[in-house]
């Protein structure tokens, strides 16, 4: 369950970490809770929607893998327009192997993602070693890092227990650890603590799915009563006709539901 909802400038003074109270703090400034998945066909489409959409939202996450090409100039001009329009990166990498093996794969290989992005996010499938080693690179870095505790698509494994390990793994780690990827911490049997942000993807205006598993909930139940923080929201914006409009549609609605939220 979630504590109270208390606004994110308060909430900001809790996190222990710098980017996780950078969010907050930004959140709050530029009321916005919205992060866009930017699924598109190329770094291109990629830098292009982070410039149209930008005004509009909190978090910009990226699947850098997805891109037949990428280099460091394009990850400088990703950070050019994330000043200018005053957003994180969240390369949504969900490292998954031993410390020893994510400490490379974060910091090096073709993408360089620590060179890059604010946050990055891990199973906690391999135990605690995840995180060191991921904090060993992004710490020093003032990057942060959110867990995968529940997860959108049908049949997901990231259930009961598991979810509650996850939530404690992150508690005790809240130096590195920023939050979480959940669905409804509302459900849990405890709050999690303040500092600590919820991301949730899986959100359209409408509550639906599509042909691969994906459930889609809407922002307000996502915000409301499932007490997450912050609506992930890819195709609902990037396929619309007008991305920046779509945009600042799930903003409105995003911010919107927060606000009732407080109450
Ligand atoms: P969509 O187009 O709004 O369905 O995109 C959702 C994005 O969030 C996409 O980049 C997924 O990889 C990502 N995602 C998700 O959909 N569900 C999850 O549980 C996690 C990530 Br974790």
């Amino acid at each position: 369950g979630t504590a109270a909802r208390l606004p994110f400038e308060e909430r900001a003074k809790a996190a222990q970490n710098a980017a996780g109270q950078r969010l907050l703090e930004l959140m709050a400034r530029k009321r916005s809770n919205l992060a866009v998945a930017a699924d598109v066909a190329d770094t291109a489409a990629m830098l292009r929607l982070a410039d149209q959409v930008g005004p509009d939202i909190c978090v910009f996450k990226t699947h850098v893998d997805i891109f037949s090409s990428w280099d460091a100039a394009t990850g400088a001009e990703l950070r050019r327009l994330a000043d200018k329009h005053d957003f994180l990166v969240f390369e949504d990498r969900k490292f998954a192997d031993i410390g020893n093996t994510v400490v490379a794969q974060y910091a090096g290989g073709v993408h360089r993602i620590a060179d890059w992005s604010d946050l990055t996010n891990a199973h906690l499938v391999p135990g605690p070693g995840i995180i060191d080693g991921l904090r060993s690179v992004g710490g020093p870095r003032g990057h942060g890092l959110l867990l995968l505790a529940e997860m959108s698509s049908k049949g997901a494994l990231a259930t009961g227990a598991y979810t509650q390990a996850v939530a404690q793994a992150a508690a005790a780690n809240q130096d590195f650890v920023m939050g979480f990827i959940s669905q409804a911490p509302a459900k849990w049997p405890a709050p999690t603590p303040p500092g600590l942000v919820h991301m949730t993807p899986g959100v359209q205006l409408a509550a639906g799915g599509d042909a691969l598993g994906q459930q889609y909930n809407t922002p307000a139940s996502v915000i409301g009563a499932g007490g997450s923080d912050v609506i992930i929201v890819g195709r609902g914006i990037i396929k619309a006709d007008d991305p920046a409009a779509a945009a600042a549609r799930y903003r409105a609605a995003g911010w919107a539901a927060y606000e009732a939220a407080l109450g």
